[in-house]
């Protein structure tokens, strides 16, 4: 049947769309941590959306499954197809127009493919801010950071992507096109449809266009880098800065001493600008002021640097005097995933809390897993603003990584254990993909998994849309 598919596809699309030579589908075969190896029957490249339905008519006319890949940076297997061959990948890179830019509504109208800085500089050339911020921002497609409603650094000031998106336009099931690439800031007529799409991880529809809302344009930031004695004194610090600023403070991230060493160690030219510690936080402020107003924020940061340094709420602190070295104090946070991936195998528990128990589950999680695997490198780094920690675990020094990734499930249970008692989530924005199936059950079961499972089957009845994301097998 594989040949007759893609035959079918590359006489509706033309043969440069359709991929099927093993040495030019191996990049969207595997994903970024290499976790996961599937096969597809071929990839698929549309360059129009009306190119795009009609791949998905094709593929369910023959009971084909189409897995959706943006900039393939997940980091839980959600973009990568089954290992069997008959997948077929539909990549959305080449719809990467800008089809609008509104400057009265603020709004952009982009299409699925633009990478997030794409996006991002458009919007700022245009005199507006787009305020998404993560480390693959670089490679991040609009399409996907919508499918699964990303989070990042500027989370804390203006929400995750779900609070971006005025309209979508998809690619349903039956390779039926649904326009709603609406720019309204008030629609209350019925169920919010476009937010079913937004996190659904390609599993309803395929999104090929956004209206995405902006924000008033930033024209200076200023950064500060402080180590601090304890994870309590972050909660304080940040507590302070929202009495202060919080329409400024776009940004609170933390980073404990084993995360930022394993930067300074394996990231070329990273520098610790502080005194060594346990924990380190990046504080980042904006304003759309002149000269006088990024002045007084410089100065009204150093202040309140400065009381909490006397008070013992901040053992050393460094404020970028320049934007190269606001910069560099940024690199040091986005290089952390890099970082962990050269020192070895790792374990990601992108966990979130309610706030103020960010301490317990740090000092609760660190102490279970290094009584389960004496040796290992518990390397919490992420939004302490909104109670999201990477817990992230790395291989002991001398261990090997098969039998390290061995335990993975083991270790995620003994962090989940912790994170659980708290009120929180196992997976905080980077999504449930291929890797975390096997906890919706337990965490989400009962009347929440069967309400996801009878939209699903109302939206894809066939099941085409990304299977074996999300849903537990059963
Ligand atoms: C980040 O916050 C990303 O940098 C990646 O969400 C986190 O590598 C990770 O675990
Ligand atoms: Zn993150």
């Amino acid at each position: 049947m594989a040949g007759p598919l893609a035959a079918r596809l590359r006489a509706a699309l033309g043969d440069g769309a359709v991929l099927s030579d093993p040495s030019d589908i191996a990049g969207y075969a595997e994903d970024w941590r290499h976790l996961y190896r599937g096969q597809p029957l071929a990839v698929v490249r549309p360059s129009t959306v009306e190119q795009t339905a009609a791949t998905v008519r094709i593929c369910a006319g023959a009971g084909a499954p189409v897995v959706p890949q943006g900039g393939n940076t997940s980091m839980v297997g959600g973009a990568t197809p089954s290992g069997d061959g008959t997948a077929v990948v539909l990549s959305l890179e080449r719809l990467r127009a800008i089809r609008a830019i509104d400057l009265v509504a603020m709004t952009m109208t982009v299409e699925a493919g633009l990478t997030l800085r794409q996006a991002q500089e458009a919007a700022e050339a245009a005199g507006l801010l787009l305020p998404l911020s993560i480390g693959s921002e670089g490679s991040a497609q609009i399409g996907g950071v919508l499918a699964t409603n990303a989070g990042g650094n500027n989370t804390l000031r203006f929400g995750n992507a779900r609070e971006m998106v005025l309209g979508l336009e998809v690619v349903l099931a039956d390779g039926t096109v649904w326009d709603g690439l609406r720019q309204l800031h008030k629609d209350n007529t019925g169920y919010s449809l476009r937010q079913l799409f937004v996190g659904s991880e390609g599993t309803l529809g395929v999104i090929t266009a956004a209206v995405l809302r902006l924000q008033p344009g930033v024209t200076g930031r200023i950064a500060a880098f402080c180590a601090l004695p304890s994870v309590d004194a972050a909660l304080v610090l940040l507590n302070r800065l929202r009495a202060w600023d919080a329409a400024g403070l776009h940004a609170f991230e933390y980073m404990s001493g084993q995360s930022l060493d394993l930067v300074l160690r394996h990231i070329e030219g990273a520098q610790r600008p502080v005194a060594g510690s346990d924990h380190y936080v990046l504080i980042e402020l904006a304003t759309g002021g002149d000269a006088a107003a990024l002045a007084g924020l410089e100065s009204g940061l150093e202040g309140l640097l400065a009381a909490a340094m006397e008070e013992g709420a901040i053992a050393d602190a460094a404020l970028s005097r320049s934007e190269a070295q606001r910069l560099a104090f940024r690199r040091l946070r986005e290089e952390h995933s890099e970082a962990q991936k050269r020192a070895g195998a790792s374990i990601k528990n992108d966990v979130s809390v309610p706030i103020a128990a960010i301490p317990e589950l740090l000092r609760a999680a660190e102490a279970a897993c290094i009584a389960a695997v004496p040796g290992i490198r518990v390397a919490p780094f992420g939004h302490l603003g909104d109670g999201n920690i990477h817990l992230n675990l790395v291989q002991p020094e001398a261990a090997e990584a098969a039998g390290f990734l061995a335990r993975s499930d083991e270790l995620m249970h003994v962090v989940n254990t912790v994170v659980r008692d708290l009120g929180g989530s196992f997976s905080a924005e980077h999504g449930v993909g291929r890797l975390k199936t096997g906890l919706m059950e337990e965490w989400r079961g009962g009347p929440e998994l069967r309400l996801m499972r009878a939209i699903k089957a109302a939206i894809d009845p066939a099941g085409i849309f990304n299977p074996g994301v999300i849903f537990p097998p059963g």
